[in-house]
């Protein structure tokens, strides 16, 4: 409800609309576009359009103009919405968090960008020197996790194949005293393989001109320097960040090496690259042979034999090695960043509530000609952070308006808790049949599995496959099935689903990078220290894992007062004049967001228990100030609402009170601001006697 701009701009707010539907909502979304305003609230929510060109809308008088201030005052924002969460937190010392969404290429790491450059720039204004030090290693953390976390791909040049969550701790004061970064899911197969037209990880063409200097690119060249100071800003030790660039050279030299089967034995062709290798991690040339040939079984009867590899098995232990070791390395980077900005010494006594603010990163939903394993999981994520929007803005508030009988028209809302099921649930979910797959003994393939995912959740509503629909020529017999997932149908291709599920690496790799003679390369291969016979228990397949970092991500989030921030890709041509209608209202309804104004217009926008309303602005009423004579806490807060006249824009709940528009509050904002200097003289007035 900006009132800063004019309307030839379209509603600032789509709860301002005449009619909430999707035309409507569509033609707001594009005027506004075509104005460059790329932002529109819905409610505390931002709704962003990846304008693909810079907007000069970022600067310090921008800033400024949001810092502190009530989201109505400004235009649509970022900075309104990370100013609202960040005053929630240091008036109401609340956990926010502030979840980013959106395609592949939609804005967000952008937009989360933006949000921690606003919420640095407005805090710490005495420029203590330790809090200085904590934001700009948060500020520096994106450049580096970009680098070694981020590639180029069809969809964006600058693509997160991680998804990233960070809270960063406040103190009393509302200053940053440290974070905390999360990662999830590296898609770690790209260091191996990558679609047509698509790069590996940033990092790697960074590492040549690391060795060579020479340039690869303008832009590479540039963002190696930035990278390189980064790490140093951070505190990455000289040795350690020589190490980091050992690991990616390895890597690179892996990337190239072959093998040949000489009468039956298999070698590796090209032993200088072995040699290099050797030196690369700080090994012997013979430990490395060994590892990529041999690896150690234990026979039943507990004896330790070497076995020699197969050349398609040997090519399979090298890839495994290859994505484990850039896997390793970026979860070892994000430790040591976290271990960097981990909150010290704090004392809740001394320091006060320990406060966060979390900013949710994370891959978007993903629909790719050929969709694989990874896609399965990315998309299960969304679903399940779906869920949790549904969870928190369309079941919590219609539940609390029922809760505190307030009359309410219910809205109808798909919801998506029957696909989380067909993946995630015990004994018959997707994963588990996956991981049954992975467990049993005898020689099950890709194909098999399928068979068994079709034999369980044929009868499931969003499941499908060639074989249960067989006149689809849309899938292949024994090779995909379909999920109709809540923004759109995915089929995948089970081939490789098993052997990522299981993500096998021989111990032998592992030992011999905890052999290394280099301390920091040890320090992230703990487990190579165990021998075969310790090696018995199975690990967690990827999707388990997977799935319980997302649980316990949503766990997270779901005790965090929530902001959203909706992002929406405007065409597939990284255009900044094209807005494809199509594209638009396909991802506009995937995103719940009509949904989500429509809760919003029927609701309320504030609400508070009746004594804390009272305890805030019973100094702007007369039948209220010192101390109200009402029977009870409501009658008093009416009135306080009768007296300024907002009745109509008001209900009256069992135990608190709900106000449709922030206008009202603000009304009462600022007639007690304009209270508070007059309070204060005449309190200290009575002190010193004078009255
Ligand atoms: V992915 O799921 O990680 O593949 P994102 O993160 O949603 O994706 P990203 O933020 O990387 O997309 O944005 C893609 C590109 O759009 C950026 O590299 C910019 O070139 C462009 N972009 C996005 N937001 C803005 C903006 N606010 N101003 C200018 C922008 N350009
Ligand atoms: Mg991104």
């Amino acid at each position: 409800m900006a009132v800063l701009e004019g309307l030839e701009f379209g509603k600032s707010d789509f709860v301002l609309l005449d009619e909430v539907n999707i035309e409507q909502f569509m033609e707001n979304l594009k005027l506004r576009f075509e104005k460059a305003r790329i932002y529109t609230f819905i409610g505390e929510g931002v709704v962003s359009v990846n304008p693909y060109k810079q907007m000069d809308i970022y600067g310090k008088e921008d800033i400024n103009a949001y810092r502190g201030r009530e989201l109505y005052e400004n235009p649509p924002h970022l900075y309104a919405v990370a100013d609202a969460a960040y005053k929630a937190m240091k008036r109401r010392a609340k956990d926010t968090c502030i979840v980013v969404s959106g395609e592949s290429g939609a804005g967000k790491t952008e937009a989360s960008k933006y949000i921690m450059q606003y919420i640095a720039a407005i805090t710490n204004p005495s420029q203590r020197a330790e809090v200085e030090s904590v934001k700009n290693v948060l500020l520096k953390s994106n450049c580096v996790l970009e680098a070694f976390g981020n590639a180029k791909t069809n969809r964006n040049d600058n693509s997160s194949r991680f998804g990233k969550y960070m809270d960063i701790n406040f103190n009393f004061n509302g200053d940053p005293t440290g974070g905390h970064i999360n990662n999830y899911l590296l898609e770690k197969s790209r260091v191996v393989q990558q679609n047509g037209g698509e790069r590996n990880f940033h990092s790697f063409y960074q590492v040549k001109v690391y060795w060579s200097l020479h340039y690869t690119s303008y832009n590479d060249r540039y963002s190696h320097n930035a990278v390189l100071s980064a790490l140093n800003v951070i505190g990455f030790s000289e040795e350690e960040i020589h190490s980091i660039y050992r690991i990616l050279g390895t890597i690179l030299i892996l990337g190239n090496l072959q093998f040949e089967t000489d009468r039956e034995s298999v070698l590796v062709v090209g032993m200088e690259d072995v040699s290099h290798i050797a030196e690369l991690i700080s090994t012997e040339p013979n430990n490395v042979t060994k590892s990529l040939l041999y690896r150690t079984v234990a026979t039943g009867a507990g004896e330790v034999i070497e076995k020699g590899h197969s050349e398609k098995e040997a090519c399979f232990g090298r890839d495994a090695f290859t994505k484990a070791l850039y896997e390793r390395l970026f979860g070892w980077i994000v430790s040591r960043i976290n271990a960097v900005i981990e909150v010290k010494d704090y004392n809740p006594v001394l320091h006060g509530k320990n406060t966060v603010i979390g900013v949710l990163d994370i891959y978007g939903f993903e629909i790719f000609d050929n969709n694989s394993f990874e896609q399965f999981c990315i998309n299960y994520c969304n679903e399940k952070l779906q869920q949790l929007f549904i969870q928190l803005i369309l079941c919590q508030e219609q539940d609390e308006y029922k809760r505190e009988g307030i009359t309410w028209q219910h809205i109808d809302y798909f919801n998506n808790q029957i696909i989380v099921d067909l993946v995630e649930q015990p004994h018959k979910g997707i994963i588990s049949v996956l991981d049954e797959a992975c467990l049993s003994v005898g020689k099950v393939t890709d194909t098999v599995c399928l068979e068994s995912m079709d034999a369980k959740l044929g009868q499931h509503p969003h499941y499908t496959s060639r074989k249960l629909a067989p006149s689809d020529k849309t899938m292949e017999f024994h090779r995909d099935f379909r999920i109709r997932h809540y923004a759109g149908d995915v089929t995948y291709s089970v081939e490789g689903f098993l052997d990522k599920n299981k993500d096998p690496l021989f111990q032998d790799f592992k030992r011999l990078m905890f052999n290394s003679s280099n301390p920091v390369m040890k320090e992230m291969w703990p487990d190579g220290q165990l021998s075969i016979t310790e090696v018995t228990k199975r690990p967690l397949t990827a999707a388990t894992l997977f799935k319980n970092s997302i649980v316990a991500l949503v766990e997270k989030l779901s005790c965090k007062e929530p902001y959203y921030v909706r992002c929406i890709k405007p065409n597939d041509m990284k255009s900044p004049a094209l807005f494809d209608d199509a594209r638009c209202q396909h991802q506009v309804a995937y995103l719940g967001l009509l949904e989500n104004v429509r809760v919003r217009r029927a609701g309320f926008a504030y609400r508070q228990a009746y004594t804390r309303f009272l305890q805030r602005y019973k100094m702007t009423c007369e039948y209220t100030w010192p101390n109200h004579l009402m029977g009870t806490d409501r009658e008093a807060v009416e009135a306080i609402v009768t007296q300024h006249g907002f009745q109509d824009d008001v209900a009256y709940g069992h135990t608190k009170l709900f106000v449709r528009t922030p206008k009202s509050l603000f009304t009462l904002e600022q007639e007690r601001a304009a209270l508070i200097p007059v309070l204060v003289l005449f309190l200290q007035k009575v002190w010193r006697g004078a009255l």
